[in-house]
């Protein structure tokens, strides 16, 4: 039985197809695009995001739903990082964050799974860190290259590769726990 990815963002999909590889699972891309609700909590429009990509595919499928969440901004951008990046980017934050102390922010991500019950499950990923100050690596996508993972060597996230991203990020323990209770769960 293959399981569907549902994501149109390209860099999540290869993050998340590297680890396919390491956990055995057969993994399928799917850009077919459902309907996202605007929610504060991840863990709601993940839940709601799988449920919908499941009457669509009419296959397990799953979705991730992820976002930056700045201390020193009461946890802005959160779920709406998509339109914050697509709007000031990485340079408008740079630009929020200037002269202030207090760079703590923590990545959250959550995966949306729906088998054929159609009852979602959905499993969390966190990295903690810092904002830099300025841009660095050609990696990733989206704000890696400002975030610096209180786990790592002092690198933003763009300047690992993926393999080293996942071992640290949010996505890659949200990931790693959803293929873990897959593995044990599966539908033939
Ligand atoms: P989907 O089709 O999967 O929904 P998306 O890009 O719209 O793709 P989200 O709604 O989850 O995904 O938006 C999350 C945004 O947060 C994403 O577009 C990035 O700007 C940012 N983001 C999330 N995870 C990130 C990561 O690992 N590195 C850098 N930026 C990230």
């Amino acid at each position: 039985m293959v399981l569907f990815f549902v994501t149109g963002n390209e860099g999540k999909f290869r993050e998340v197809s590297a680890l396919a590889a390491r956990f055995g699972v057969e993994l399928r891309h799917s850009r077919t695009p459902y309907l996202e609700i605007q929610a504060d909590s991840l863990s709601d429009i993940a839940r709601v995001g799988a449920q919908q990509a499941f009457g669509l595919l009419k296959a397990p499928c799953f979705v991730e739903d992820s976002g930056l969440f700045i201390s020193s901004l009461r946890g802005f951008p959160g779920p709406y990082s998509k339109y914050v990046f697509l709007t000031i980017g990485n340079r408008g934050v740079l630009k929020l964050m200037e002269g202030v102390e207090d760079r703590r922010a923590v990545f959250r991500s959550c995966v949306g799974y729906c088998g054929r019950d159609g009852r979602p499950l959905t499993f969390e990923g966190k990295a903690e860190g810092r904002i830099s100050t300025e841009e660095r690596g050609r990696g990733g996508f989206g704000f890696d290259p400002i975030f610096v993972p209180d786990e790592g060597d002092g690198r933003t996230f763009a300047e690992m590769s993926v393999e080293e991203k996942n071992a640290l990020s949010h996505r890659g323990k949200a990931v790693e726990g959803f293929f873990r209770w897959y593995l044990l769960h599966k539908e033939e």
